[in-house]
């Protein structure tokens, strides 16, 4: 890491400090560790860093891992990746070391997490990313669990039956927003639960735009949708991820249909 400091924040409760290492090129930190006054005066080279950031090893398409990296990048975080050639992949090797044989792989330090959803609650609970309550925690995985299954309708038509199933999907589509139009338009807020973004409102965000791919039209008839993803892409750190080379360059899907 170039172009960085190490910053010191006394806490005057326990008479500790807490070592942040700034880093000035991407306006990232981290809190590397906590140390008594006594050893404040080392050498900050002594310090390691105590939190790495977040790693995803994955296919080069934006697939399983988009709402992730939306809300990653939303959230101000780092994400380093490794990417998988379908190649590599077909060797076996790498399979046989995944828990459901099946990719992405994420890693916060020592956690190893396979099921992007398990990653996005998982970000969601570390971020406050999941309601402010249980109340909301629960409508909350509601919403994303109904995310999944339109996720489940949207991937069984790319990789199953693109050519034969297209039209009936855009044509039973309205069915389906229209249950999260209802339930968002309800809550006023502009997200789907409680007055804060959650991990709902990235994934729901991240499958309107692969929609929107699909079918330029889709939301036209759903005010609150269209909005809620005007919105969204607006949001700088949305907006600059959505603009970048390497997130652009990424295909939707595996197998080149959208
Ligand atoms: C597919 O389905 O790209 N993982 C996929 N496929 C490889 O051997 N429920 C979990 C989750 O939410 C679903 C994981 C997901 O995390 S991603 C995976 O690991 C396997 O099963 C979509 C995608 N597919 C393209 C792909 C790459 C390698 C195998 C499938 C295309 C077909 C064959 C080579 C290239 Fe291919």
């Amino acid at each position: 890491m170039t172009r960085s400091s190490v910053v010191y924040l006394k806490l005057p409760e326990d008479n500790a400090y807490i070592v942040f290492a700034v880093n000035m090129s991407s306006c990232t930190h981290y809190v590397m560790q906590t140390r008594s006054c006594s050893e404040k005066t080392k050498s900050s080279s002594r310090f390691s860093w105590a939190v790495s950031p977040y790693t995803i090893t994955y296919f080069a398409v934006k697939g399983r891992c988009s709402a992730l990296k939306i809300m990653l990048a939303d959230q101000s975080q780092t994400l380093k990746e490794n990417l998988v050639t379908f190649d590599e992949w077909g060797k076996g090797d790498l399979k046989k070391t995944c828990v459901y044989g099946q990719l992405p792989k994420f890693e916060d330090g020592d956690l190893v997490l396979f099921q992007s959803n398990a990653m996005l609650r998982h970000l969601g609970r570390k971020h406050g990313a999941y309601g402010k309550n249980d109340h909301e925690a629960a409508h909350i995985d509601m919403m994303s669990d109904g995310v999944e299954d339109l996720r489940l309708k949207y991937i069984k038509l790319i990789y199953q039956e693109y050519e034969t199933g297209k039209e009936a999907y855009i044509k039973d589509l309205a069915n389906h927003l229209s249950k999260f139009e209802a339930f968002m338009a309800k809550n006023k807020s502009g997200f789907l639960v409680g007055d804060k973004i959650s991990f709902a409102d990235y994934n729901l965000f991240d499958l309107l735009l692969n929609h929107k791919v699909l079918c330029s039209t889709c939301l036209d008839t759903f005010p609150t949708l269209k909005k809620f993803v005007d919105t969204m892409s607006a949001r700088p750190k949305i907006k600059a991820l959505l603009e970048s080379d390497d997130f652009k360059k990424l295909p939707i899907n595996g197998n080149g249909k959208q």
